[in-house]
């Protein structure tokens, strides 16, 4: 049973389809610099060009028509709109192109869902200390309010920040993602910190001055596995399950959703573990200033991304040196009867998607929640037969509505699904190597080529049943 006004959509991200990098006058991005040095992308690829969204946006959106999605999820280029990031200086021919899509969507009968800022900070950002900096959470908000003033007429779904914790983690601790840093155990919990404070002042700023008039909602798109213990029963391994939870989901939900600061959990692990090491300040986990805007309550509705699942046992905890790692004391590790999907760390396990979503209605009180990402990647050469990935979105989606239909995770719950990804495209640290979408790209054509692979016509006939049965039942429909 999904609801007669479920979101049925599909998602992108700036930097890895737009190109279009020097265009028009748009600033560098912290991804821009991070592609251009040598090593640390798959065959030292770029997003320079990408899938040429930029210019060749039209068809993109013949993509989404053919699809029938209601919802589209794109990002901005904060650097395409703010080329040194701040509001000093506006680049129109970036509010102008994202103008554009966002006309165009309404046109064709698809509401966009936007993304403020996905891995893309401004390289001028950075270059003042970037998410590490205090300063940065103002700059943001000024950012924000920029993109409410100019398409907050049109755009009712907001995201702030997309997967904080991906952001800080591989940016700051592993140093796989723009900026590159590799800072263990400080840098990645001092980030996200500024990246709550930075989304807790943009939904704040939205609540009192553009909410009224403009009637949307905005979150932040957070991602988590599903995790369970190794051995069912076990305590040990139930106990590294909820410090898995803790540091992923409960890092950056918890403060939105919860009480308004960290888990409990993951404070007292990083208080010990900086005690057992020596490490004199008990502040790597920062606080949340009682005179800055209160982070607690600052989205109107769960926004997930889910892709995969992990069993979990005790581990790690006896680390030498400072890490997320250490700090968190448990080991993932995957059920050898999921099969693997195109990378490494993706098992596909859409039951775990069901049990998260149970997961968080009872743990941050029952929101609405849109699914914002859940996808299927491939490698290698071209399969547009992608059987394995039809029935991946057809069991998942299955999943979704059990969850709704079965573990009551309705009312305000489920309100939306976007697969990850529309085209295949820019996979950050994989390069092009990597294949999420439901159409795929030639990069090597000049005109990025695009075809439906099969599992996109399967999405699609799933899209127009609903839209079929919501046509002929009026208000409930059966999935
Ligand atoms: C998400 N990992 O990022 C992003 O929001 C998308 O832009 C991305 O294309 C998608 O997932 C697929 O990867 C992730 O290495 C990037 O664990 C890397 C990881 C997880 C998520």
């Amino acid at each position: 049973m999904f609801p007669c006004d479920f979101a049925w959509g599909a998602g992108s991200a700036a930097y890895q389809i737009e190109g279009g990098w020097q265009a028009d006058g748009k600033g560098p991005s912290i991804w821009d610099t991070f592609c251009h040095e040598k090593g640390r992308v798959f065959g030292d690829q770029n997003g320079d060009v990408g899938c040429n969204s930029y210019e060749l946006w039209e068809k993109d959106l013949e993509c989404i028509q053919q699809l029938g999605l209601t919802h589209y999820r794109l990002s901005l280029s904060w650097a395409r709109l703010l080329p040194d990031g701040t509001t000093r200086r506006v680049n129109q021919k970036g509010v102008q192109y994202y103008n554009k899509v966002i006309d165009d969507l309404l046109a064709c009968d698809v509401s966009p869902m936007v993304t403020l800022y996905h891995f893309d900070l401004p390289q001028a950002l950075q270059d003042q200390g970037g998410w590490k900096s205090q300063s940065i959470a103002t700059l943001f908000d000024n950012y924000a309010k920029f993109c409410f003033q100019t398409f907050g007429d049109r755009v009712k779904l907001w995201l702030t920040i997309n997967e904080p914790y991906v952001c800080a983690k591989l940016g700051h601790e592993d140093g796989i993602h723009a900026p590159g840093f590799k800072e263990p155990g400080i840098a990645a919990y001092l980030a996200g910190h500024n990246m709550l404070r930075a989304h807790a002042m943009a939904w704040h700023s939205y609540n009192s001055t553009y909410r009224t008039t403009q009637k949307g909602a905005v979150s932040l798109a957070i991602n988590s596995d599903w995790f369970e213990p190794l051995r069912a029963g076990c305590a040990e391994d139930i106990a590294a399950t909820e410090r898995c939870f803790a540091f992923t989901l409960g890092w950056f939900a918890w403060p939105v959703f919860v009480t308004g600061d960290y888990p409990e959990i993951m404070r007292s692990a990083i208080d010990a573990q900086s005690k057992k090491l020596g490490y004199n300040s008990s502040s790597r986990l920062p606080s949340f200033s009682k005179e800055e805007p209160a982070v607690l309550g600052t989205a109107d509705f769960f926004a997930l991304n889910y892709y995969t699942s992990r069993k979990v046992e005790p581990g790690g905890g006896c680390g030498k040196v400072l890490s997320i790692k250490t700090d968190r004391d448990a080991g993932q590790v995957l059920d050898p009867s999921w099969p693997i999907c195109g990378v490494s760390w993706l098992a596909v396990v859409p039951y775990g998607l069901r049990k998260l979503l149970k997961h968080i209605k009872y743990t941050f009180n029952n929101p609405a929640v849109y699914i914002t990402e859940n996808g299927f990647s491939q490698v290698g050469p071209l399969q547009i037969e992608d059987v394995q990935r039809s029935e991946f979105y057809k069991d998942t989606i299955l999943e979704v509505a059990k969850a709704i239909q079965e573990d009551g995770v309705n009312g305000d719950g489920v309100r939306g699904y976007f697969a990850w990804s529309l085209l295949d495209n820019f996979e950050w640290a994989d390069g092009f190597s990597v294949r999420f979408g439901l159409f795929h790209v030639d990069f090597a054509d000049a005109n990025r080529r695009q075809r439906m692979y099969h599992s996109g016509r399967e999405y699609a006939k799933m899209i127009s049943e609903y839209k079929r049965k919501k046509s002929n039942t009026g208000q409930k429909v059966l999935s």
